[in-house]
């Protein structure tokens, strides 16, 4: 099976559940907010978080079908942050996924109280998990997941990356921005996986340093798409960065050293990986983030 024939199998699985564990809320009186969760869910997007969820667990020997709650759980996590990243009072985007925004069709209201239901939906699915298996590698890996999208991770970078709009910031603040705002929650996807999988120290370690670089890969080429993307590929405003007077990778080195700057940390993402065994998929979607034009 090719490299993207294996992402769609995997992506369709997520894709087909997504909605099962809001389905409960389908109901004239919470008709608004169910409509409103689902259109962000289901508006498209790579689901790249929950399918890395699930390529680590294969990778690692385990069954893809026991790991969905926890792979759509990151899906969850993922669409709160990007339906709150989009709001007024945030990065006041018009478009998303290739849809207008969601607080464009619901309602300011309505869109903070989905962002904030998707995200206390994915604390429920992930205490379910540990409910129904309560092994102390199930509660590491749900642990890593609320640290890297809380104050300690997701939450942290974009505060800092808010209060940096319209100021010269250093490498390091960039990189604060960069690890926290968006590396910590691709990182989790993969390390709460070998959690799940109870994976030695020596695999853990490997799979860290991959994620570590793939994370942060994966914002450098958000900030070369934000110059050079098209929005029919991204289904997002192209230029957000420079319209909110933001930092980014390609504003502080420039668009050439930043896609070089790239290359060599996926080169350096694969060399970590590359002795592991089924580890092709993790290398191809190296491959992937470095050629994303999506
Ligand atoms: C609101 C707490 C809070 C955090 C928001 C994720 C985020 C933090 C902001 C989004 C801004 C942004 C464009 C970050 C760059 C990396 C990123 C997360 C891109 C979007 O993720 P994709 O490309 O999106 O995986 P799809 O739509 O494919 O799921």
């Amino acid at each position: 099976m090719s490299f993207f024939e294996e992402y769609n199998e995997i992506k369709k699985i997520v894709e087909d559940n997504l909605c099962v564990f809001i389905d409960n809320i389908n109901d004239n009186r919470r008709k608004k907010l169910y409509e409103s969760m689902k259109y962000s869910l289901l508006a498209g997007g790579k689901r790249f978080r929950p399918v890395l969820h699930l390529a680590t667990i294969k990778l690692l020997g385990g069954e893809i079908n026991k790991f969905i709650d926890s792979a759509i759980a990151l899906e969850y996590i993922h669409t709160y942050s990007l339906l709150h990243d989009d709001l007024p009072s945030m990065d006041n985007d018009d478009f998303r996924r290739g849809k207008p925004t969601n607080h464009k069709v619901f309602g300011e209201a309505v869109a903070i109280l989905s962002g904030d239901a998707l995200l206390n939906t994915a604390c429920s699915i992930l205490l379910d998990k540990l409910n129904n298996n309560f092994e102390k590698n199930i509660l590491l890996g749900c642990k890593f997941i609320f640290h890297a999208s809380g104050i300690n991770g997701m939450i942290a970078g974009q505060v800092v990356d808010i209060e940096s709009e319209n100021i010269n910031i250093d490498t390091k603040t960039l990189d604060y921005i960069h690890i926290n705002k968006t590396s910590k929650l691709i990182r989790s996807s993969i390390l709460s996986a070998a959690y799940f999988m109870n994976a030695n120290k020596d695999i853990i370690e490997k799979l860290d340093n991959y994620a570590k670089k793939i994370g942060l890969a994966f914002q450098i080429s958000d900030d070369i798409l934000d110059v050079e993307g098209d929005f029919n590929n991204l289904g997002k405003d192209i230029g957000s960065d420079i319209s909110n007077n933001k930092s980014t990778f390609v504003s502080l080195y420039g668009i050439e050293q930043s896609k070089k700057i790239l290359e060599s940390v996926m080169d350096d993402a694969i060399k970590e990986i590359d002795k592991l065994e089924n580890s092709n998929f993790l290398i191809e979607l190296a491959r992937f983030i470095l050629n994303r034009k999506l």
